[in-house]
Formats: structure tokens, C-alpha cells, sequence
């Protein structure tokens, strides 16, 4: 368990990414990494450990290399760094082979291997950066794309901790004026009028808690990406626009109608957002129980998307055919326009994007259109996998234990069960911001990072 792991050993990993690069960096972190790195250091300039952040040259004598190696330090003083400890980096050529022989080197000197992300970990325990900004930090090495980058940085900065860490001081100060009362006064404070006003703030509280809690619903994205799924009658020319897409034939194509049965799904990247694409069968009035089973997986892809692109054949389908009614979003789009000629002045062709999957023709124009309306969805603005899910479950309770907190006070109940209640709530807004941590979140959240970071 990462929560079990001694936060006053001293750690050390290489913390460049794996590989050869022009540069690498061994980092440590702990009472001892100073010492251990400055014990084998020859300096360019002769000076005392320093007490602010320094850089230094010199050469680094390594067990087991026979050339003094040049390198730099980077020497942070402890407790103003990145784990409120002595943190120390020492920046050398990225050959992997001289890297794991200057990590070695530091660990028979006394630094123990880090464990993945365990100086965030330790950035956590001290204080420095709370849970969500700890996910960020997560989020930012395993951003699949720009957007995803985005959210995570901007999670870093705060974002979500900001209005949960305001809402969570107010409640305390209640919970601390509600304890003094508790503390010093036989009789209960009784004002009817200061209760009610009370009650009223906490039902605020509590529907701002909902609120937030709802915005993360609305933004999670169980499995990270958006899903745009391709629907249409059968031989639409779907699976061939799919394939088109993505730029590989991974779905059959076929003159056949009712060729698609499964659905497939892929990864796209769709002007520089990552999009799970997926092809359904035809929609058409079920018939044996193949075909009644791909309707349901079609149907439940249908109802489970974020874009629905809605095929229809400009060869053989009418330009005034509205297409799919739905409350989703959808792209319209023509297909097989190399088949026939559209009159740009139909309103019908208008609606619809044309496009042919066998001379490329539109696909550029339906990437960027697609892109559009996703970023207008604000897909942009995702939290990093997993975190939304999280915090939500626990800011649910919060408001839950708020709003029971309230109808006692309107109840006139006893200020020990209004203190209990949002108690309970502070503990759930603290799960949130890391304030109070099980063990389980942490190790949940930091053996998902890679180590040294
Ligand atoms: N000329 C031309 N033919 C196309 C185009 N797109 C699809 N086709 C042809 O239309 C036929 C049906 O294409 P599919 O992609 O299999 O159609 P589908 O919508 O997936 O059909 P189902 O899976 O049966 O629902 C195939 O013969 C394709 O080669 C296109 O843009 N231009
Ligand atoms: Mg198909």
C-alpha cells in the first residue's frame, strides 16, 4: 500500500522519460538526498550547500564508471519544494544505461527506489497539493490528447478544488460557532429567526453541492473519449464511411444490406480531439433473432452517444428525408455523393454534409464539423478519467448530510445532530480535496503513476 510507504526514506528514480534523450535526470527526495548526491560531487566552484533553490555544475564521481561524469544540479531546500522536502536532480547525458548506473550508485549510499508517483504522493502528504490536483498531476502524464491536456492543467491550477475548499471553510466556521454554543451554554441557542436563516443557507449549500456534483456528470466520461456513432438505413454506406475515417479497413463493406450485425468501435483522432468512433448495423424493423439483436446493439450505441452521424445515400435517398429524429446531437450526412449529382441550392443537400468515402471527397469538411460540435459540447473541458467519478459519489453525500443538517435545524433538533451532519459532509467535501484521505483512494490514485514522477 503506497499509504503504508515511510514518507522519511529517502527516494530516489529516474525521473526523464525512458529511452535515450539528449538529457536524462535522476531525482531524490528525502532527509538523506542531499547528502547522497553532494557526497560524490566535485563542483566547478567550491561553496557551501546552499539555502535557496541553486543550480550547480561539477562532475559526479559514480561507482562503477570510471570517467567522472559532468552533470548539473538542481538543489531545492527543504520545505518550500514540490514534496516539502530536500529535493535534489541531478541533470546528466540521457544514455539509459549511465542513468540506472547514477541511480544505483544513490541507492547503496541509503535512497530506496521511489514507487510510482510516489514524490506526488509525498507533495500530497505535505500538504503541498491537494487529491484532485494530485489526479491532475496523473492526468497531465497520461493526457491522450491536447484537450485532455488542457483539463488536467487546468485541474492542476485549482479548478475544481477552488469552490469545494469555499464551501468546506464556510461549513466549518458553522460547525465551530454550532461546537461553541455546545461548549458554553446549557441551553441550546433557541433564536427561531437565526435558525431559519441558518437552514436557509444550508439548503443553498446543499443545492450548490448538487449543482457541482451534476456539472461532473455531465462532463465525465466513463471511458474518456466522446463517442460519435455512424447510424442509417442499411447500405447507407456506413461501415465504408467508417473505414474512410479512420484511414483502414477495419469494418466489412458490402452491396448486401444488413452486412453490419455488430458494432465496432475504434479510436479516432478527429482534428486533434480523440473520438471512440462507432459503425451499427442498419436501423430496419427487426426480423430474425440475429437481426433483433443487432437493433438492440444499435439502439443502446445510438442512446449512449455524444454525436450521432446520420448516413444517408445521396444515390438513392430523397433530399427532402429529414433523416433520424433524435434529441442528441447530429451531423447529417450524404453519402456516395460520387454516385450523384447534388444541387448545392437544395436546402436538403444543404443540411447535409456531402461526402464519398470512395474519392475522399467532404471527409475533411465532416472532421472539422464534427470536432465543431463536440468542442461545443465542451468535451474540451473533460476531467481526466476517473476523477469526476470519484468526487461525485462524495459530494452527493455531502449534500445529502447538508440538507438532513438543515431539516433538523428547522425541527428545532439538538445542535449536536446538526454538528454530527455536517460533520459528516466536511468528512465527504475532505475525501474530495484530500483533506481526508482512506488509504484505498490513495492507492487507488498514485499506482497509476509512473515512477519518479
Ligand atoms: N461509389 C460509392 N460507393 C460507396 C460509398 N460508400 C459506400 N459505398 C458502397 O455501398 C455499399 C454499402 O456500403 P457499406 O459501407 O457496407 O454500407 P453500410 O451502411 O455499412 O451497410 P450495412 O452494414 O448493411 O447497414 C458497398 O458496396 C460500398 O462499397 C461511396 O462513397 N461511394
Ligand atoms: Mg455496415
Amino acid at each position: 500500500m503506497l499509504g503504508a510507504l515511510d514518507p522519511n526514506d529517502t527516494i530516489a528514480a529516474v525521473a526523464s522519460p525512458p529511452g535515450p534523450a539528449a538529457r536524462g535526470i535522476v531525482r531524490l527526495s528525502g532527509p538523506a538526498a542531499w547528502s547522497i548526491v553532494l557526497g560524490s560531487f566535485l563542483p566547478e566552484h567550491e561553496s557551501p550547500p546552499p539555502r535557496r533553490a541553486e543550480t550547480r555544475r561539477g562532475s559526479l564521481r559514480v561507482d562503477g564508471l570510471r570517467p567522472l561524469l559532468p552533470v548539473m544540479l538542481a538543489l531545492w531546500p527543504a520545505p518550500r519544494t514540490y514534496t516539502g522536502q530536500d529535493v535534489v536532480e541531478v541533470h546528466l547525458v540521457g544514455s539509459p544505461p549511465v542513468l540506472s548506473q547514477v541511480l544505483s550508485h544513490c541507492l547503496t549510499r541509503g535512497a530506496r527506489p521511489a514507487q510510482p508517483g510516489e514524490f506526488t504522493l509525498r507533495a500530497f502528504l505535505s500538504g503541498r497539493i491537494d487529491l484532485t490536483r494530485a489526479e491532475a498531476v496523473l492526468g497531465v502524464i497520461e493526457a491522450a490528447n491536447p484537450a485532455q491536456l488542457d483539463a488536467a492543467l487546468e485541474q492542476l491550477a485549482g479548478g475544481l478544488s477552488g469552490p469545494i475548499l469555499a464551501w468546506r471553510d464556510r461549513l466549518l466556521d458553522l460547525v465551530a460557532h454550532l461546537e461553541a454554543n455546545l461548549d458554553f451554554t446549557e441551553e441550546p441557542d433557541v433564536d427561531p429567526l437565526g435558525r431559519a436563516a441558518l437552514a436557509e443557507e444550508l439548503d443553498r449549500s446543499a443545492a450548490d453541492l448538487q449543482a457541482i456534483a451534476r456539472r461532473l456528470d455531465d462532463r465525465d466520461r466513463p471511458e474518456g473519449y466522446p463517442r460519435v456513432v455512424l447510424v442509417g438505413p442499411p447500405n447507407a454506406g456506413k461501415s465504408r464511411l467508417f473505414n474512410a475515417l479512420l484511414g483502414r479497413d477495419c469494418a466489412i463493406v458490402s452491396p448486401q444490406a444488413g452486412t453490419t450485425r455488430d458494432y465496432l468501435t475504434a479510436l479516432w483522432d478527429c482534428d486533434g480531439l480523440t473520438v471512440e468512433l462507432v459503425d451499427t448495423a442498419g436501423i430496419e424493423p427487426a426480423g430474425d433473432a440475429i437481426a433483433r439483436q443487432a437493433q438492440t446493439f444499435r439502439a443502446d450505441q445510438a442512446r449512449r452517444a455524444d454525436l450521432l452521424l446520420d448516413c444517408r445515400s445521396a444515390e438513392t435517398d430523397k433530399p427532402g428525408d429529414a433523416g433520424i429524429a433524435s434529441s442528441q446531437p447530429v451531423v447529417r450526412v450524404w453519402t456516395k455523393c460520387d454516385l450523384a449529382d447534388l444541387d448545392p441550392d437544395d436546402t436538403g443537400s444543404a443540411e447535409r454534409l456531402p461526402t464519398s468515402a470512395v474519392t475522399g471527397a467532404g471527409l475533411e469538411e465532416l472532421r472539422v464539423a464534427i470536432a465543431r460540435r463536440l468542442r461545443g459540447q465542451d468535451f474540451e473541458g473533460s476531467l481526466p478519467v476517473g476523477t469526476a467519478a470519484r468526487c461525485r459519489g462524495s459530494l452527493l453525500n455531502a449534500e445529502a448530510a447538508v440538507r438532513s443538517a438543515a431539516e433538523s435545524l428547522l425541527a428545532g433538533g439538538g445542535d449536536e445532530l446538526i454538528v454530527f451532519d455536517l460533520r459528516l459532509a466536511l468528512e465527504e467535501m475532505g475525501k474530495v480535496v484530500g483533506a481526508v484521505v482512506t488509504d484505498d483512494i490513495l492507492d487507488r490514485i498514485f499506482r497509476r503513476f509512473c515512477i519518479g514522477k
